[in-house]
């Protein structure tokens, strides 16, 4: 299918929910389904098409949801089934769609199938995940992302045997080898999709294929993201081709792969629609830039050449088949202002909205984080003690025990950690932002006096007005949808510039990336551009660009 095809979720926009930092409706200091529902009509007046939902199913919140204990259950903080059933007929009500997380990697260790495997080497449920016999010597090495020794073996006194968790000891990674587990998912998600959801936001699901034989992890992989060697796995095509001929293709949904893993080479096999696997994928390359492992800061910040061309490298590779995703923030990100923009007091609004701007005129399906329509920031914590995330905590526990930088670790999680995104929505200027009459599980950003939604509906000006405004551009121009992308001036360090063109209409897209006026080289005629859209009263329709400004012109 050529990229040209029109279809619903090319031209959604996507609207990600956090449940846990969203609203909370009984004051227990939790985001929870009816904080949702409460708020349907704020989201509906977004105009977006999509939600996307992070896992609300039973879990003991290892990883906030991340390891599910009961995939056909609601968590108990997040409410019931009745609850959820209400969430989802009220967002179809409205015309919005619902994509849930879908978390097969690994489960909960208190999932049922693992306490019956952890229990004998013979227990039917053995096989739902990876074990590999102690006699047999420990195998060699992989790498976990929240063990606090960064070791993916977890030895199992009661069956003497190690099982394989590439994520916290208490997320068990499932045996997809195994034809009955695979069953078993594929039930589930016929479950949530006959409820009448319409896609799978699909976690991690680059690593489900790994060869049972636990081979050492080959050399050209040293150094390199762990993510690369996970997703090579020999069947993974496979699994994702019979999952789409077993569920996917029964219904008109979307699907979305997290990517981590996947590159420009690549990506086809996951995305173009002839092999009938996934709709879209979402990578990191971006997020990893200015980088080092643990999301250390590296000495040189990143460069907006170097975004400009991982941008341009991947819709090159989806130019002519599959699509693409388009983001900046999410949970497992920090604030994009504060990451991409600039959340000083001068610059947060105007770099927000230019940052908006920029996800609202690629192509790719853009996907909005919570809370960046009002432009909130990094809450920058000093102390690891107000830290939650797992991530967070044992990177630097294992940084302290091995005598590494612990101050350097703190200033760098300031710009990187997750929990940065994950403070709860501001929605006006009283106790808690208004998020909960309790005490909120994460501390929320102090600026909330300031910086809150309440606020920013009287004013026409304001950063979630903006948003809007992106929002209905991009829903009534198909050539910010459909249009071919081409970068200009791509070695400008200060300005992204970039034309859309579609059905002999061009769009030129400027944004400047810093806070000083910089200049770009165009090569085109601007004598008759009108603007669509500047984050400026007074926009530039030349190539001097003020701080942060952002224009979209129809040339
Ligand atoms: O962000 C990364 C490394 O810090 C990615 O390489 C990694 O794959 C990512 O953290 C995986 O994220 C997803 O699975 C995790 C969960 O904690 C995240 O919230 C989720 O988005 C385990 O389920
Ligand atoms: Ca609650």
């Amino acid at each position: 299918m050529n990229p040209t095809n029109k279809i619903w979720w090319k031209e959604a926009v996507v609207y990600q929910i956090y449940p846990r930092s969203f609203n909370d409706s009984n004051g227990d200091g939790i985001g929870d389904l009816q904080g949702i529902i409460s708020k349907l009509d704020y989201i509906k007046s977004l105009g977006i098409d999509v939600v996307w939902l992070n896992p609300i199913y039973t879990s003991p919140n290892d990883d906030n949801g991340y390891d599910i204990s009961d995939y056909q259950n609601i968590m108990a903080e997040f409410g019931t089934m009745a609850d959820f059933d209400a969430l989802l007929s009220g967002m179809h009500e409205r015309g919005i769609k619902l994509v849930m997380d879908l978390v097969v990697n690994h489960s909960s260790d208190e999932h049922f199938w693992f306490k019956a495997a952890r229990e004998s080497r013979e227990n039917p449920y053995r096989d739902y995940y990876h074990w590999v016999n102690a006699e047999q010597g420990k195998p060699s090495p992989r790498w976990s992302f929240f063990d606090p020794d960064g070791d993916a073996w977890k030895y199992d006194a009661a069956t003497n045997a190690y099982y394989l968790h590439y994520f916290s000891q208490k997320q068990p990674d499932l045996n997809w080898e195994n034809p009955k587990l695979r069953r078993e998912i594929y039930d589930m998600m016929h479950f949530w999709f006959k409820k009448g959801i319409d896609g799978f936001r699909m976690d991690v699901i680059t690593f489900i294929s790994k060869d049972p034989t636990y081979p050492p992890i080959p050399e050209k992989y040293t150094g390199k993201h762990w993510e690369y060697f996970y997703a090579t796995g020999e069947r993974l095509h496979e699994y994702l081709q019979e999952m789409n001929r077993e569920v996917l293709s029964h219904y008109d949904i979307m699907t979305v792969a997290e990517g981590p893993g996947t590159t420009s080479e690549t990506i086809l096999d996951f995305v173009d629609a002839d092999r009938k696997e996934l709709n879209m994928s979402y990578h990191f390359e971006h997020a990893y830039l200015g980088q080092l492992p643990r999301k250390v800061l590296a000495a040189e910040k990143w460069k907006l050449a170097d975004l400009k061309a991982i941008f341009t490298r991947w819709d090159t590779a989806l130019a002519e088949r599959g699509w693409g995703t388009i983001y900046f923030g999410n949970h497992d990100q920090p604030r994009m202002v504060s990451r991409w923009g600039n959340d000083s007091p001068h610059w947060r609004a105007l770099s927000s909205k230019m940052l908006t701007t920029f996800l609202l005129s690629m192509r790719g399906t853009p996907y909005y984080y919570q809370g960046d329509e009002i432009g909130m920031s990094n809450i920058k914590f000093d102390k690891i003690e107000d830290y939650q995330d797992i991530e967070t905590l044992n990177w630097y526990y294992l940084t302290q025990k091995e005598g590494g930088d612990v101050a350097h670790f703190i200033e760098s999680h300031k710009i990187t950690a997750r929990d940065n995104g994950r403070t709860p929505v501001q929605w006006n200027a009283t106790q808690n932002a208004g998020f909960s009459t309790g005490k909120p599980w994460l501390k929320i950003n102090p600026n909330y006096k300031t910086v809150n939604v309440a606020v920013q509906e009287r004013d026409a000006d304001s950063v979630l007005n903006y948003f809007r405004k992106m929002v209905a551009l991009r829903k009534s121009e198909p050539t910010l949808v459909y249009g071919k992308y081409a970068v200009i001036d791509a070695e400008n360090p200060s300005i992204y510039a970039y034309t859309r063109v579609w059905e002999g209409k061009t769009l030129l897209v400027l944004l400047n990336f810093t806070s000083k006026k910089a200049k770009v080289t165009l090569g085109l005629d601007l004598s008759k551009a009108q603007v669509l859209i500047s984050n400026y009263a007074k926009s530039s329709v030349s190539e001097y660009l003020k701080g942060y400004e952002a224009t979209i012109l129809l040339l």
